[in-house]
């Protein structure tokens, strides 16, 4: 048989590398889709993470004692710490931060839906710890095995730190569950207004999802939106009972036939409505954002003007 050249001889690696289940690395010739479509969800993964900030940051300043604001500024830092691993995995695939910012301040990337809503009382911090940091691992711990090297590896201890953030969510709801009826109800009346937006951040049906066969087809996801959605209410199930809360949703149940967790029916217009930009937080959202970005730019100048003096300089000893 002649040797492959070119592009046939990059495509044959690479069908070779999925076909094991191994890695492709950012010098190996990959297909422009998959670059494509790898550029698209950690892009989005990594404004999540930026984004994802907001709704905690707004409680900093808030929180009940010096160890919860202590424990919550570590948390939004680690958030902040996430985004940028995202941005340098992706910029690996060929395009750069700016690229990827300008395409979020434009409207142009989506971040996850479920930043699109407010957190009205303490109680939602330990909300989104459990819930939203819990539905966040269950997606993120199949993609440490995703077929693309630095995401997959950027992953790892993403997770790591996702798991200390859904056990003080936890910490947090447990507390407050064990504390006086108004603390307790507090903590019900977040778990019930978080559990639908958690249960939508895994994305459309298995029946709706465009994007899913070919990027299981590739080994970047590794599970359908569906399978991580049902995996995740067992988790919440299980754990509700030690919180001594309820999910808002009767038809939670573990199928002994199909051997998989159920949920009810969840609002799926409300979902789309969410990603059309119409959701309860979008404007502020991205109001906030771009305000940071233009305060930031003298931090950028500055950053790069010192960058381009020790260029120079070196440049100069070399000479
Ligand atoms: N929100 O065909 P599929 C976190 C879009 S990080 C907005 O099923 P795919 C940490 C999707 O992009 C949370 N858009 O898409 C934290 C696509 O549109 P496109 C972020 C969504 O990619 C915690 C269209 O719908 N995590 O929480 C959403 O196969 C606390 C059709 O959907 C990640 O990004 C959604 N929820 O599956 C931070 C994980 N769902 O692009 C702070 C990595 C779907 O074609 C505080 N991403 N869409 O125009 C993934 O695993 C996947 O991209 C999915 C979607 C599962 C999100």
């Amino acid at each position: 048989m002649p040797e492959l050249q070119g592009d046939d001889a990059g495509q044959a690696h690479f069908d070779a590398v999925i076909a094991r289940d191994s890695r492709i690395e950012p010098t190996d010739w990959m297909p422009a889709d998959y670059r494509h479509a790898l550029i698209r969800q950690m892009s989005q993964h990594a404004h999540s993470e930026i984004i994802g900030m907001q709704p905690e940051a707004n409680w900093i300043t808030r929180a009940p004692s010096l160890k919860r604001k202590a424990i919550l500024m570590a948390k939004v830092q680690d958030e902040a710490g996430h985004g940028l691993y995202l941005y340098s995995a992706t910029e690996t695939l060929g395009i750069t931060r700016d690229e990827m910012t300008a395409q979020l301040l434009a409207g142009k990337a989506r971040y996850s839906s479920i930043f699109n809503y407010p957190a009205v009382t303490w109680a939602d911090m330990g909300a989104i710890g459990w819930m939203v940091d819990g539905a966040a691992i269950t997606n993120q711990v199949p993609l440490c095995r995703a077929s693309y090297g630095p995401y997959a590896r950027a992953m790892v201890r993403i997770c790591k730190e996702e798991s200390f953030h859904q056990r003080q969510g936890f910490e947090i709801l447990l507390e407050l569950s064990h504390g006086t009826p108004g603390q307790k109800a507090m903590a019900q009346d977040a778990v019930n207004r978080w559990y639908g937006p958690s249960l939508m951040m895994f994305g459309p049906p298995d029946t709706d999802s465009p994007n899913s066969q070919q990027s299981m087809a590739w080994n970047i996801k590794r599970f359908s939106n569906d399978e991580l959605r049902s995996r995740f209410v067992g988790m919440l199930a299980e754990q509700a009972k030690v919180l001594g809360l309820e999910l808002p949703d009767p038809a939670v149940r573990l199928n002994p036939d199909t051997g998989k967790w159920e949920h009810g029916p969840l609002d799926w217009d409300e979902f789309k409505n969410v990603l059309a930009g119409r959701g309860p937080c979008n404007a502020q959202r991205m109001e906030r954002r771009r305000a940071a970005h233009d305060g930031g730019a003298w931090v950028r100048e500055a950053a790069a003007a010192y960058a381009a003096k020790q260029a120079a300089r070196a440049a100069q000893e070399v000479a």
